[in-house]
């Protein structure tokens, strides 16, 4: 008989991966740039997001990463803006994660302080179990998601430093039970600022990048 030798596999995996996270956090720190983990379903509004708060901010510079599974579409529009941004392909991965940052940003010339936005692929489960490095971590939902997410999804709002609400325009066309949204957020994080938006008309986008300017005072 051998002796079998019981490996717990995703504890090594993060542990890895978090002593690597800790390496792009000190980094990110030195360039005095805020690195922000933008996590969330797909068609939530990450990219619309993004680039509402980017015309927002004031005085800071914005890098982008854009995390997608395959394709490029994101970069390319950020890009058109004149925001500097960088593609990273999964090619089928769920989420990303501190290796793949590693890389990223050993290749990237931080000319300025400011802000590293990381979009995250879009997914509510596999993201929020991975630190990629960053200072924050925004969770964006929407009202068209249905008011139980945060019952259904608890890690994600656990996690979230901040937490966006977006696709408020849409409110009067669904049931949004916001009172049950909020009671489900309240359940899993007792201090986490909720930001209500619309990435269709910017609405509420100018707190949310007052928020971040303030937390941007790093390195
Ligand atoms: N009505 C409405 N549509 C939105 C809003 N935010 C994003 N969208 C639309 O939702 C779709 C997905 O947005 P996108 O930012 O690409 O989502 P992502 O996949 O999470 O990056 C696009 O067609 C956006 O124009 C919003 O606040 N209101
Ligand atoms: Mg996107």
């Amino acid at each position: 008989m051998h002796d079998v030798l019981k490996v717990n596999v995703m504890e090594n995996i993060h542990s890895e991966n978090d002593h690597i996270a800790e390496h792009v956090n000190s980094d990110m720190t030195e360039h005095g740039v805020l690195t922000i983990n933008v996590m969330g379903a797909p068609g939530i509004g990450k990219t619309t997001t993004l680039k509402q708060i980017i015309k927002k901010l004031k005085g800071l510079k914005a890098y982008v990463i854009e995390g997608d599974i395959e394709s490029d579409i994101d970069t390319v529009d950020l890009r058109k803006m004149g925001i500097q941004t960088f593609q990273i392909n999964t090619f089928g991965a769920c989420h990303l994660d501190a290796p793949l940052i590693y890389n990223a940003v050993k290749n990237i010339h931080f000319s300025d302080k400011g802000v590293l936005f990381i979009e995250n692929i879009g997914n509510l489960v596999c993201p929020a179990e991975f630190s990629i490095g960053e200072h924050l971590k925004m969770l964006i939902v929407s009202v068209t998601d249905g008011s139980d997410k945060p019952y259904k999804y608890p890690l994600a709002f656990q996690k979230a430093d901040i937490i966006i609400l977006n696709k408020i325009d849409l409110m009067p066309y669904v049931d949004f039970d916001e009172a049950f949204f909020m009671a489900g957020v309240r359940g899993q994080n007792k201090t986490v600022p909720v930001f209500k938006v619309s990435g269709k008309s910017g609405e509420g986008y100018e707190q949310v990048a007052e928020w971040i300017e303030e937390r941007s005072k790093i390195g």
